[in-house]
């Protein structure tokens, strides 16, 4: 099997729900050495977007979904330490507190960024999801973050972002931290409009946006 067929099949094991093709497909992807965040994205993630696709198209429904996630965490459980094997930073570049917002659950996406965030050297505390703008910025002042990391997927939930925007506003403190915005339901129009530090589409993204940041502060 070759990379493009490995690849492939991670994407059709998320399209089949098929928890077996993804486990074989993942562990193929170990020992065939395949750079396992190019298999995340142009396989699993690209499986999640056709599934998302279906879902607003009724499609499918609630079920399939929650098996396609499913789906994707087995395959994560065996690249995660493919991915973590490949970091090299070991000095900690600095802190952030990070969280799905209030009345979001979706963590498929947080959860890579926070994978990424710390092989590259962040001492990241995961706050998880559905959380409250006190438990952000509470968890902020106790760690003395640097960032603050809000995703959401669901429109109805984008203004879950802006509260905890406006909260460090009325504060006093909102150049305290660098607030960094993304998921599904963000643009990069929205990040600005709600004055966000750093918006990124993926991972690898936030990780680069982030180290450009903390260097200009340092500097
Ligand atoms: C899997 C999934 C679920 C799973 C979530 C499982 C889990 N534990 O996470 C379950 C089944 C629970 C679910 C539930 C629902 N879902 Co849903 N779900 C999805 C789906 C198919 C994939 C999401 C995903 O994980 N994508 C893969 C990850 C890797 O992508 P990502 O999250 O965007 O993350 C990347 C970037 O955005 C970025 N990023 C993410 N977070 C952050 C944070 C920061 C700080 C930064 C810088 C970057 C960043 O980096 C990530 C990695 O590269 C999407 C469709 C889609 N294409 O997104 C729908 C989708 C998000 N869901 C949707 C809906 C409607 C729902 C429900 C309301 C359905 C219902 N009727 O109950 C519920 C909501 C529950 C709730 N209160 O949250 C809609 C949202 C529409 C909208 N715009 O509001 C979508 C878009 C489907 C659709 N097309 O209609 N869902």
């Amino acid at each position: 099997m070759n990379e493009s067929e490995i690849i492939n099949g991670l994407k059709e094991a998320i399209l089949k729900f098929d928890e077996n093709l993804v486990r074989e497909m993942a562990e193929e992807v170990v020992r065939a050495n395949i750079n396992p965040l190019k298999a995340v994205d142009e396989g699993l993630v690209k499986g999640l977007d056709i599934i998302g696709e279906k879902y607003e198209n009724d499609e499918i429904f609630l079920p399939e979904l929650m098996m396609a996630a499913n789906t994707f965490q087995v395959a994560m459980k065996i690249l995660e330490p493919a991915i973590m094997a490949r970091g090299q930073e070991r000095v900690s570049k600095g802190t952030v507190v990070i969280g799905t917002v209030k009345g979001d659950i979706h963590r498929i996406g947080k959860d890579i960024v926070i994978l990424l965030l710390r092989n590259s050297g962040y001492e990241v505390h995961d706050l998880g999801e559905d959380v409250d703008l006190f438990t952000f910025i509470d968890t902020a002042h106790k760690v003395n973050a640097d960032a603050i990391g809000l995703s959401a997927l669901l429109t109805s939930t984008l203004y879950g972002q802006k509260d905890v925007i406006d909260a460090l506003i009325h504060n006093g403190e909102r150049d305290k931290y660098i607030v960094m915005v993304g998921g599904g339901a963000v643009t990069k129009e929205w990040a600005e409009s709600i004055g966000a530090d750093l918006y990124a589409e993926n991972a690898q993204v936030a990780v680069r946006k982030l180290d450009e940041i903390m260097r200009a502060r340092k500097s």
